[in-house]
């Protein structure tokens, strides 16, 4: 009986593996794979590789290859894969890989006797894959821009303004630099439509939710914008191939799946996605309003609405997995803001949160610019970090003043675009600590609950693999409330002093 579902995810620096009930759409097994500790033979740190003095930040495809093939045999080990009915993917967004022509064929005839990777190793015409840490494209991100009418209008077309990781300006940089390697390559995909066509044993389409990551898709009609395309590389629109919906059924697993690693012939293969739109279908974002709060090394907001918002300042708009859309705003001064204040002054965590604890919403109207590194979405002018009726002694006012500053920044970037909040769902390490969650709930006056899964975006594939049979929406979203803890409340009184303290907030930060 084929009774599981598939989800697999290949991030920055892993690959995991989580199968569902079909059912119940209960988690019942996960298998991971490290890049750097388990193959080492790649040579990446924190898997990737930094190469040259541009900024460009690389990954190998092989990697992704026998990671793919290594955590499937770890799965093995705790279930028949032969009772997989459908598999979907998720992978880091905007990454790309440069096929050959002969890489259909190469897809093609995978023999399970050997590693797949072995047999795709004449299948690239660039080795290395760029990666979402590459910003070595800024001359291309200019020329995107001027070609597209500004910045403005990049974003009014693609759901974002020119942005060095996308793919479109990192295809444009290569084809720039090697039009030879250029012409020798007859497809390019993202990392997610790379993986499913190992699935697949063919070329795979991209889903248009990674596709809006690429500042080539024009949001409106939902195909690619041939003006974008010729800003950035010739005959590239059909280098792409047409993307399709994330919840297509593209077909069903490649041999070699069924002979090396035991899956059924008839399981179906769904469209991959992006890690981004899979997560906010991990954390059951499907309403209006419906938002998740990423606490980690920096801080992630995603709100999904049906229809198109404004995209934020220093933020995106992608096509969710339901084809609604997904604000998506990054605040590069995550745990990296409050590590810093924490160690300012020799706390712990628990020492953090007591000074969270004694302070009240608002913090007495004394606030901190947590800006430790430049921030996309904030004027120049409010670069630095500065306190305003802060005390330099004063480190539970400090504690208190990063974490406000940070969410009240963010806040003001929401409001800027014209979304609503309705509540919040935080994931990410920083997550665990519920008097930062308080906080949350204060400055954005909703309700937060945080989510005990870590890999949502490994969760979110498994569940839009239960499209393959047709699944609502809505059971998908449903499903992850099983997974949420009790809900943080607003403070009562906390929206009156946190009004105060975000009108001086406004003003220090260069509003005017
Ligand atoms: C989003 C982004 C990252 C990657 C890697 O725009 O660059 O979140 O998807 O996880």
């Amino acid at each position: 009986m084929r009774d599981l579902l598939l989800g697999l995810d290949c991030s920055t620096q892993s690959f995991t593996a989580v199968a569902l009930d079909a059912v119940s759409l209960a988690p019942v097994a996960e298998a991971a794979v490290n890049f750097d500790r388990d193959l080492p033979v790649y040579g990446t740190r924190g898997g990737v590789l930094a190469d040259g003095p541009e900024g460009e930040v690389l990954a190998p495809p092989l990697m992704w290859v026998d990671g793919l093939d290594l955590v499937l045999a770890r799965l093995r080990e705790r279930v028949d894969l032969g009772r997989i009915r459908a598999v979907a993917g998720s992978a880091q967004q905007h990454g790309s890989v440069y096929l050959r022509a002969a890489a259909g064929a190469a897809l093609a005839g995978l023999d399970v006797a050997r590693p797949p990777a072995r047999q795709l190793i004449g299948a690239f015409s660039r080795t290395g894959a760029p990666v979402w840490l590459d910003h070595s494209t800024a001359a291309d991100c200019a020329a995107l821009d001027a070609a597209l009418g500004g910045p403005a209008a990049t974003a009014a077309l693609t759901g974002s303004p020119a942005c060095q990781r996308f793919t479109g300006p990192q295809i444009r940089r290569f084809a720039r630099r090697e039009p030879a390697a250029w012409a020798d390559t007859a497809q390019v995909r993202l990392v997610s439509s790379f993986l499913a066509s190992l699935l697949l044993g063919r070329l795979a389409p991209s889903d248009l939710g990674d596709a809006s990551g690429m500042n080539l898709l024009d949001l409106a009609t939902r195909t690619w914008h041939g003006g974008a395309c010729a800003a950035c590389a010739d005959d590239l629109g059909d280098r792409l191939g047409a993307p399709v919906a994330s919840d297509a059924v593209l077909g069903q697993v490649a041999p070699w799946l069924v002979a090396r690693h035991g899956f059924a012939a008839d399981c179906r293969v769904l469209a991959w996605s992006g890690d981004n739109p899979c997560s906010a279908t991990g954390l059951g974002l499907g309403a209006d309003g419906d938002a998740a709060l990423s606490l980690g090394t920096s801080d992630t907001l995603f709100a999904y609405a049906g229809a198109r918002p404004a995209t934020p300042p220093g933020g995106h708009v992608f096509i969710s997995p339901d084809g609604g859309h997904l604000a998506l705003l990054c605040a590069a001064n995550g745990s990296l803001a409050r590590e810093a204040v924490r160690d300012r002054f020799r706390l712990d965590w628990g020492g953090f949160a007591a000074a969270l604890a004694r302070t009240p919403p608002g913090n007495r109207s004394r606030i901190l610019l947590p800006w430790f590194r430049p921030q996309e979405g904030e004027p120049s002018s409010a670069a630095g970090v500065r306190a305003v009726g802060l005390a330099a002694d004063d480190a539970d006012g400090w504690c208190r003043g990063v974490v406000e500053g940070q969410f009240l920044a963010l806040r003001r970037r929401v409001t800027r675009a014209g979304l609503r909040l309705a509540d919040l769902r935080a994931t990410g390490g920083a997550a665990a600590n519920p008097a930062i969650l308080q906080v949350a709930a204060d400055v954005f006056q909703v309700p937060v609950r945080r989510n005990r899964v870590t890999n949502t975006a490994a969760l979110g594939a498994a569940l839009r693999a239960a499209r393959a049979d047709g699944r609502p929406w809505g059971d998908l979203m449903a499903a992850s409330a099983p997974l949420l803890d009790a809900q943080v409340a607003p403070t009562p009184g906390s929206g009156q002093a946190l009004a105060l303290t975000a009108a001086i907030f406004a003003r220090a930060a260069g509003d005017g």
